[in-house]
């Protein structure tokens, strides 16, 4: 990958980032991104239980076994970047920096939520961190985030875009026209392909002959690169090569992660098209214990710590649940708000 300005991991242990939304050493660059997979994996676990105890309605897909990747690419983004999520990327929004009392309430539909209860749980999006609310349509989400690094580009920003989207995508015609205008106008996005091996119930086999997703950039003229997504500091490396890239003004990466997801396409789909060898496989590869045994083994994380980050974490996700659920529905004479753009 042709990266200018991109940092390795092994340079962030011992210098300060640059290119990190935080000026973050290593120690608590390491530290900090462990903790976010760990509160992405329990608000997401979280929001399974919650919508099995019938506690909202609609549907969630859980991102779960996929958080390597998620956290890996969008950590370092800055505040004023973009993320343009898929369905499966409601934790993006914590990633990005909004508060879990929102992202609850956005479960919930409550008028307490960014779009005051009017998308669908999982859909997502909170202007003031600059999430964009998914598309229904799959890779509808690209266009939009395509969009938005053209615009900042007009603008003469060095912000950048991360497009966030799953394998099934890379073969609508929706995913290729966005690619492709990226790639002329050397737009500042980076385009995350969270391969989880199967679309709904398509397994990959039956989406494309390609091994490696990230050979679809060649046809578009930028550079593409595929990693292990269950392994954060892979992921990370990755983006922020590319950000760096983006930022500079050399134009688009693409990066897919190589990962998978632990449950059903959606919390009503129990998934009896996949061989249990092979959820059980990636089970053994959980992205979370994976970077678990690399902090032990570097002495920055013991039985104690873990357990305080945890704790901490379940306090802010009890507190977010409660918030959400006293919160109220919006009053019905909202319904025709915010649905048309103010004269
Ligand atoms: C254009 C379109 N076709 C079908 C659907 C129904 N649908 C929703 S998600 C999905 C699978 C998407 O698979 P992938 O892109 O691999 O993302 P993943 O769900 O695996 O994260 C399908 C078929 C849709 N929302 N939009
Ligand atoms: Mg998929």
């Amino acid at each position: 990958m042709a990266a200018k300005g991109g940092r390795g991991v092994a340079e962030l242990e011992t210098e300060k980032s640059e290119n990190g939304r935080k000026s973050e050493n290593g120690r608590e660059l390491m530290l900090g991104l462990y903790r976010m997979l760990v509160k992405c994996r329990m608000c997401d676990e979280k929001a399974r239980i919650l919508f099995r105890q019938g506690k909202y309605a609609g549907n969630f897909y859980s991102g779960v076994g996929q958080e390597a990747a998620e956290v890996g690419a969008a950590y370092s983004l800055r505040e004023d970047d973009w993320i343009a999520p898929s369905h499966r990327d409601w934790t993006s929004n914590i990633i990005k920096g909004a508060p879990l009392n929102l992202c609850f309430a956005q479960l919930f539909g409550k008028v307490t939520s960014p779009d005051r209860g009017k998308s669908t749980p999982a859909h997502m999006g909170y202007p003031p961190i600059h999430t964009i609310t998914p598309a229904s349509s799959i890779a509808g989400q690209l266009a939009v985030g395509t969009g938005v690094a053209f615009g900042l580009k007009r603008l003469r920003r060095d912000t950048v875009v991360i497009s966030f989207f799953g394998d099934g995508a890379t073969s609508l015609g929706g995913f290729h026209e966005a690619l492709n205008f990226a790639g002329v106008h050397r737009l500042p996005i980076i385009y995350v392909c969270q391969n989880n091996l199967w679309a709904e119930s398509v397994p990959l086999r039956l989406q494309t002959a390609l091994k490696d997703l990230s050979d679809r950039a060649k046809a578009y003229g930028f550079p593409g690169v595929s990693v292990d997504g269950n392994d954060v500091l892979a992921v990370y490396d990755a983006a922020t090569k590319a950000i760096a890239r983006a930022r500079a003004g050399d134009g688009p990466t693409f990066i897919e992660c190589k990962t998978y997801r632990w449950y059903g396409h959606s919390e009503i789909d129990p998934a009896k098209y996949r061989m249990k060898e092979e959820v059980d496989a990636w089970k053994k590869r959980d992205p979370v214990a994976l970077f678990e045994k690399v902090l032990r083994d570097k002495k920055l994380l013991n039985d104690e710590s873990k357990d305080k980050i945890a704790k901490e974490i379940t306090q802010e996700i009890n507190e977010a649940v409660e918030f959400a659920e006293q919160s109220p529905y919006p009053d019905a004479s909202e319904l025709a708000e915010h649905i048309w753009a103010q004269e």
